[in-house]
């Protein structure tokens, strides 16, 4: 029996770390809410900038958090661990990696993940978690959707700009799901974390956040603009219109409802956000691929499969592909 085999007791699973993999904004958050017990999964180039000895399992840094209100930089002690070489079992873990680097992110860890690990995602877009559940059908899959506002200044610097609100979900069990660990995995996330409120079907929100997503955050790097600067030309808030009035016409498709119609509720958005930039146009703008391939790209490629053209949609990421935005 290997060590990642041998069944995890409730008290194990309690004292057991809580590792992050995906160090940016949100990872750095986490990692800071459920410091000391919590351990963030680095590449091992980063983790060689942090360590003199390639064997070290783990080291310690600091992770330094503020919040833009207050501007006094906290700091905690943080580990890391080397993405390829740790070795111990993981069981509770927190991926918050972009959604198109899930996958490769998870399988670089699979021999070290517990059978009966708990893992949840926090992503924008769909398409990751239903890749994650094929491929680790024996753990139990939490996902979750977060109005959180952070970003980072340097690696494991994070700045908290918005306070905001993480609800999560169940996305998968199994016949490993043991109830009292599912309960521990919850309670620790309510007491350390941030705000989180768990709900039974996460599903609905995770569309309704898709749904707004797509319908704007590849228009503002269309424009180059601010989330609010979308509602200040007509030619701007058409093209929300148009891709907020196929969005509806998808999901009524698939027989998703949502509470409000899109178009109130993506203005409201809009107008709230108006001096953000979304997190696309960040992605653009530092050159990193975006996520719009599990945003618009996803809802295109379901709707292919209901038969449904969705031409603004379509044009949009055609105009931005032209821009070299993927
Ligand atoms: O979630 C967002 C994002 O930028 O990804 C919105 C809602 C557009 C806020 O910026």
């Amino acid at each position: 029996m290997t060590k990642t085999n041998v069944p995890s007791s409730p008290e194990h699973f309690q004292t057991a770390p809580w590792f992050i993999l995906g160090g940016g904004a949100m990872g750095c958050l986490w990692a800071y809410d459920l410091a000391p017990n919590s351990i963030i999964l680095v590449k091992p180039e980063r983790y060689l900038q942090y360590t003199n000895d390639p064997s070290t399992a783990l080291t310690a840094t600091k992770l330094s958090y503020q919040k833009t209100s207050q501007n006094i930089p906290c700091i905690r002690e943080c580990r890391l661990a080397n993405i390829r070489s740790y070795s111990s079992p993981i069981l509770k873990l927190i991926v918050t990696t972009k959604a198109q680097d899930t996958l490769s992110a998870l399988t670089a860890i699979q021999h070290t993940l517990h059978p009966q690990a708990h893992i949840l995602l926090l992503q924008n877009g769909m398409g990751s978690q239903q890749a994650v559940k094929e491929q680790f059908p024996m753990h139990t899959l939490w996902c979750g959707s977060t109005t959180q506002g952070a970003y980072t200044t340097d690696f494991l610097h994070v700045v908290h700009a918005g306070l905001g609100q993480t609800t999560i979900g169940p996305w998968h069990t199994s016949s490993d799901t043991h109830p009292h660990f599912s309960a521990i995995f919850q309670q620790q996330l309510i007491t350390y974390g941030q705000q989180v409120t768990f709900i039974n079907e996460i599903q609905p929100l995770l569309w309704q956040k898709l749904a707004i997503n797509a319908c704007i955050n590849g228009l503002t790097v269309l424009f180059e603009c601010k989330n609010g600067e979308l509602l200040t030309s007509p030619n701007r808030l058409k093209w929300v219109e148009k891709l907020c009035q196929e969005t509806e016409q998808f999901l009524d498709n698939k027989q998703i409802a949502l509470t409000t119609p899109l178009f109130q509720h993506v203005c409201h958005v809009l107008k709230q956000t108006a001096e953000n930039y979304s997190s696309t146009y960040m992605d653009a703008t530092h050159q990193r691929p975006t996520e719009l391939m599990y945003i618009n790209g996803f809802i295109l490629s379901e709707a292919k499969q209901l038969g449904l053209l969705l031409p603004s949609h379509t044009a949009l990421m055609v105009q931005l592909a032209q821009k070299g935005i993927f």
